[in-house]
């Protein structure tokens, strides 16, 4: 039978060739689907200006800028598997108790008085501090202080849209009762101890506040070692302390360090990456395109493109990517360019 009536009789009973979608599906190596992007500090903030007048954080229930990749508009995706969007509280305000199976992520980017209660225990919340919101834990956030508080979230939502797996429910208060004091999960799984008789979840971490102090003082002491990776200087990766692993399943962050005159080697991993800079400034090559990135910035990188970093002085990384989740799949890959 002839290839195009072969396609129309197999169509009517909702069938198809695999040998004329076969390359697609098994390509030789991952296809280039989203571009590399760049949403500056000034843009992020003027247009939460904006936002800001038009809508309160009870009203849009939460005051997020979407963050949006060229090549998937219209689809709430900065990367083909992760979401990205920035936050904003004024003085006041509280973005009500939700929760949802989508699982959040946060890097405070600017204003004190910041909180966010998750499962009870209320988080004070400082800039560089990393905070998560496992999936299907209550969580409402406000601020007390006289700062408007912004910060860069990022979730797990296309993975759970592709599973089609999600459920949500609103709070049945505006802010939830505390139930635990604050800074007890820090204490109790994050001092070089855990209870006895703690059994530890293989999706979650208990500890869900990784504060910016913290970090800095392990980044400022690993920098005396000066034994930096030739392609991404001093990486490191948040986890769960009670197992090691990421904080959230299904998406991994970074915090990076890149000292002063630091010119990295060009390699590629096959995750794609949302950073956004906390401290300095970067070159980076995505690909043949060069960007210079500086604090409050955020970035895409596509996965299996060719990157490369250079910092003329010392510039401090945040990032967020699929990689736990193509590591626990065995699909994750790097490869470093020859030198
Ligand atoms: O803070 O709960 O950016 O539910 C998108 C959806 C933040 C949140 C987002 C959300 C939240």
């Amino acid at each position: 039978m002839e290839a195009g009536e072969l396609r129309q009789r197999l169509d009517g009973d909702n069938m198809a060739p695999l040998w004329e979608v076969l390359r697609g599906l098994t390509p030789r190596e991952p296809r280039q689907v989203i571009d590399p992007i760049v949403w500056r500090a000034e843009t992020i903030r003027a247009n939460m200006v904006v936002a800001c007048e038009s809508i309160s954080a009870e009203d849009a229930e939460r005051r997020v800028l979407v963050l949006e990749n060229p090549r998937l508009r219209g689809r709430s995706m900065a990367t083909n598997s992760l979401y990205a969007g920035i936050q904003m509280i004024l003085p006041g305000e509280t973005a009500p108790s939700h929760r949802h199976t989508a699982s959040a992520l946060r890097l405070i980017l600017a204003g004190e008085g910041g909180f966010t209660t998750v499962d009870g225990e209320k988080v004070t919340m400082a800039k560089g501090d990393f905070i998560i919101t496992p999936s299907g834990v209550f969580h409402d956030h406000g601020a007390e202080g006289s700062d408007a508080v912004m910060w860069l979230d990022g979730l797990d939502v296309p993975i759970v849209q592709l599973l089609n797996a999600g459920f949500s429910a609103d709070d049945t208060n505006e802010r939830q009762n505390l139930s635990r004091p604050a800074g007890d999960s820090l204490a109790r799984y994050a001092s070089g101890f855990v209870p006895v008789g703690h059994m530890a979840s293989t999706t979650t971490s208990p500890v869900f506040h990784y504060p910016y102090v913290r970090a800095k003082a392990a980044l400022t002491q690993l920098a005396q070692a000066d034994d930096w990776d030739d392609a991404v200087a001093l990486k490191l990766r948040y986890t769960d302390p009670t197992t090691g692993s990421s904080p959230i399943a299904s998406m991994a962050a970074f915090l990076q360090l890149f000292p002063a005159g630091f010119r990295g080697r060009t390699y590629r991993e096959t995750d794609a990456v949302v950073a956004c800079i906390v401290e300095g400034e970067l070159r980076v090559k995505i690909g043949s395109q060069a960007i210079e990135v500086r604090e409050g910035d955020v970035f895409v990188i596509p996965g299996w493109e060719w990157r490369s970093f250079e910092a003329d002085a010392s510039c401090v990384l945040f990032s967020f990517s699929d990689r736990s989740l193509q590591e626990s799949l065995g699909f994750w890959r790097s490869e470093k360019a020859a030198t």
